[in-house]
């Protein structure tokens, strides 16, 4: 499938996608969410994948749905968006958080809707200093989705979560790294730096070591310790035959540098 609203590439286990609807802040269309979709599975079906790196064109990351695709004149037809959401927007989550490989989001600029959302679903959030992130569904008479109700209370606690969903307003990059709604923000001329380190230690990491401590952080969120020690367990002892588990320990044990096999 050849693409138009987004870009993808993959070299050395790092697979890029990048939105790419820069006149419109990369909002999301029909058209964008059709390629997500096919460039996320041929990212799920790359043996040799080793992390996903998610950004925007231009000068924002994402300003959620496209509201300019929507027909909302008094005398057209209400348009139905809980199908749109259950068939873009609940795909396209669920999609990125169980892809086979760690999920980078490199938030380059405004984040909006539900391209904040979309930010937060990712594994790890690296922001640039001049990027923000906007609950803007409020404005617009909306709640959050894209996971958004989901992910607030957990990352920032019920009282910030609260203020973001229901005010809309700016938060700057620097502000949710502090708040630990994100991983990092970084100044805008180490940016692309930082990006493409966190995306060459992910290429030379265990990476079903990194997917399943991924799984058995989400599992956290509706296990309780007994079950969640279980699951731990379970998973360790799946892990402990492993390819990488073997090279990691005779590594540290040779005092050299592991070579992963990843997959
Ligand atoms: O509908 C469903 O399927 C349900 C699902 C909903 C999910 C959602 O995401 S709902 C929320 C939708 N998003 C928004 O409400 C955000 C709208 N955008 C903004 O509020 C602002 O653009 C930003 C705060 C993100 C950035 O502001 P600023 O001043 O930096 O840029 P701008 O001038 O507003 O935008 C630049 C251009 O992008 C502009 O076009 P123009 O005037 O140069 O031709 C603007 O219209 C366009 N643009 C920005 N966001 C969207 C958009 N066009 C269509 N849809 C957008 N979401």
């Amino acid at each position: 499938m050849s693409y138009t609203s987004i870009l993808a590439d993959a070299a050395d286990g790092v697979h890029r996608i990048t939105l790419n609807r820069p006149d419109r802040l990369n909002s999301f269309n029909d058209e964008m969410h059709e390629e997500l979709r096919d460039a996320l599975a041929a990212v799920a079906a790359d043996d040799m994948a080793r992390v996903l790196v998610l950004t925007g064109a231009g000068r924002g990351f994402c300003a959620g749905q496209d509201l300019s695709d929507r027909a909302v004149a008094a005398d057209d037809a209400a348009p139905d968006l809980g199908a749109s959401i259950e068939r873009n927007y609940m795909p396209l989550v669920l999609a990125l958080r169980s892809l086979p490989v760690p999920v980078v989001a490199a938030v380059n600029g405004v984040a909006a809707g539900a391209g904040a959302n979309i930010a937060l679903a990712c594994d790890l959030v690296i922001a640039t200093e001049s990027a923000s992130f906007i609950q803007a569904f409020c404005r617009i008479g909306l709640i959050p989705d894209s996971g958004g109700t989901y992910w607030l209370p957990r990352l920032v606690g019920d009282a910030r979560a609260m203020g973001l969903a229901l005010l809309g307003d700016k938060l700057p990059a620097k502000q949710a790294a502090e708040w630990g709604m994100i991983w990092r923000c970084v100044p805008d001329a180490e940016f692309a730096g930082a990006v493409e380190q966190l995306a060459r230690h992910f290429a030379a990491a265990p990476t079903t070591g990194l997917v399943m401590t991924r799984q058995a952080l989400h599992a956290s969120a509706h296990n309780d310790l007994e079950s969640q020690l279980r699951l731990e367990r379970d998973i360790q002892r799946e892990l402990g035959r492993s390819n990488d588990y073997r090279e990691g320990v005779a590594a540290f044990m040779d005092k050299r540098a592991p070579k992963f096999w990843g997959r």
